[in-house]
Parts: C-alpha cells; sequence; structure tokens
C-alpha cells in the first residue's frame, strides 16, 4: 500500500481525478491511498491567512512558513514521510524512471505550490524533494499532483490487470510503445499491418520491437541516447 499525502489550498480541485479508472481501482484494491489536507486548516488568525506579500517587494503573494510548518509537523506526528515533495516549476523533470523509483515508497506527502512560491525556509528545511512536470508554468501544483501521482499509481504492483501491460508503456524501456490496432482488420480501406493476424507470436513481438525502435527514432532520437 503506497499512501500519498497532498497538502494543497484547493482541495476541491483534487476530489474528483482520483475518483475514476485505473487510480480508483488502486483504491478499491487499497493499494494506493490519496489524502488531501487542506493547507486553510493551517492558516493564522481569523482569515485563516495563508500569503503574504513578499519582502523585498514584487508581484504576486508567497505562501507563508508557518502554515506549511505547522501542517507538516502534524502530519508526521501521525506518520513517517519518505518523501515530502513540493511541486514546483524549477524542481527535478519528471520521468519515468523518477515515477518508477517513488512507487517504491510507502508514505509521500505533496506540497502543492500557489501565488508566486513559498518562503525558501519551507523548501530549505522542510521539503526532500522538488519535482516539476515539465518546462511550463501552471497555476498551481494541484493539476502537477495529478499528473505524479497517476504516474506513480498505475505502477503499483496489481494495479492494472494484465500485469506486463506498465513495462510494455512507452518510456518505460526508453523506447515509445508501438502503434496497435483492434478489430476491424479493414476499415475505409486503410488495413492493419498483416503479422499482427497471423498469430505468430515471436515474430509479432519482433515486428513490434522493430515498430518501437523505428518510431523512437523518428519521433524521439533523445530518448536513445539518454540515461534515464
Ligand atoms: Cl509542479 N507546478 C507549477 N506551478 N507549474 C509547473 C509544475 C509544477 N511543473 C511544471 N509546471
Amino acid at each position: 500500500m503506497l499512501s500519498i499525502d497532498v497538502v494543497t489550498v484547493l482541495p476541491e480541485l483534487l476530489k474528483s481525478p482520483f475518483e475514476h479508472s485505473i487510480l480508483k481501482r488502486a483504491k478499491d484494491k487499497k493499494l494506493l491511498e490519496v489524502n488531501i489536507i487542506d493547507l486553510r486548516q493551517f492558516g493564522l488568525g481569523k482569515n485563516r491567512q495563508v500569503d503574504d506579500y513578499q519582502y523585498g517587494g514584487g508581484a504576486g503573494m508567497v505562501m507563508m512558513v508557518e502554515p506549511i510548518f505547522n501542517c507538516i509537523k502534524e502530519l508526521q506526528s501521525k506518520s513517517e514521510y519518505d518523501e515530502i515533495i513540493y511541486l514546483t516549476p524549477d524542481g527535478d523533470t519528471l520521468n519515468q524512471s523518477k515515477a518508477n523509483a517513488l512507487s517504491l515508497n510507502k508514505k509521500i506527502m505533496l506540497l502543492c505550490g500557489h501565488y508566486k512560491g513559498i518562503d525558501q525556509r519551507v523548501r530549505d528545511h522542510l521539503i526532500t524533494m522538488e519535482i516539476s512536470i515539465g518546462d511550463y508554468v501552471l497555476s498551481g501544483g494541484e493539476t502537477a499532483a495529478i499528473v505524479l501521482v497517476d504516474s506513480i499509481g498505475r505502477l503499483l504492483p496489481g494495479v492494472l490487470n494484465d500485469e506486463s501491460s506498465a513495462l510494455s508503456d512507452s518510456f518505460q524501456d526508453n523506447l515509445l510503445a508501438p502503434p496497435v490496432y483492434t478489430r476491424p482488420a479493414q476499415f475505409n480501406g486503410w488495413e492493419v499491418p498483416e503479422i499482427l493476424l497471423s498469430g505468430h507470436d515471436a515474430k509479432i513481438e519482433e515486428w513490434r520491437t522493430k515498430a518501437a525502435i523505428e518510431r523512437t527514432e523518428k519521433l524521439r532520437p533523445d530518448l536513445l541516447d539518454s540515461e534515464s
């Protein structure tokens, strides 16, 4: 069982995404648990303030250290975390090998950033890992958290019906997945490659490997000489 606590100022945004399809199955099978924690519960004063103007001036609010500190300490008093991850565009870019590694944990916390980011002292003293989901800017870390939980959750053993299915995904071996087809074999004069209809398993496997390599050379040659 992997348990993921997501700390956010927008809990409503995260309610539905984990209630469908593969992530729902993971939850039903007790392989994955996702808890949403509303950071505003730890906000200061009667307005439950969680952000403030930045020192030195400049546009945009910054998430304050104290509510985040109190939230993390409260959660840590109940369980031990393998990682406390801050989702931020300047973090390490997520890839399949990072998702694989994270799927081996028991308990992780995700902190969703907002506004201009969080007080640097949170990052210096409380966060153990920083992750970005790509080189573009999102309004908040919540959508990134959904992506991260999805990429990790589907890797947990037993989540996918066909155990080999996650292994044959694109990127799992630094190759894009080969093309796939289903019935009918002919549509509108468009044909399915004949080898796939042959029933010859070894030849089909050979065709798929070749097609995966060709597709990767054409679309993502960078993957073929990358380490991760
Ligand atoms: Cl993790 N957060 C935000 N706000 N923007 C992003 C991101 C994360 N990853 C890419 N862009």
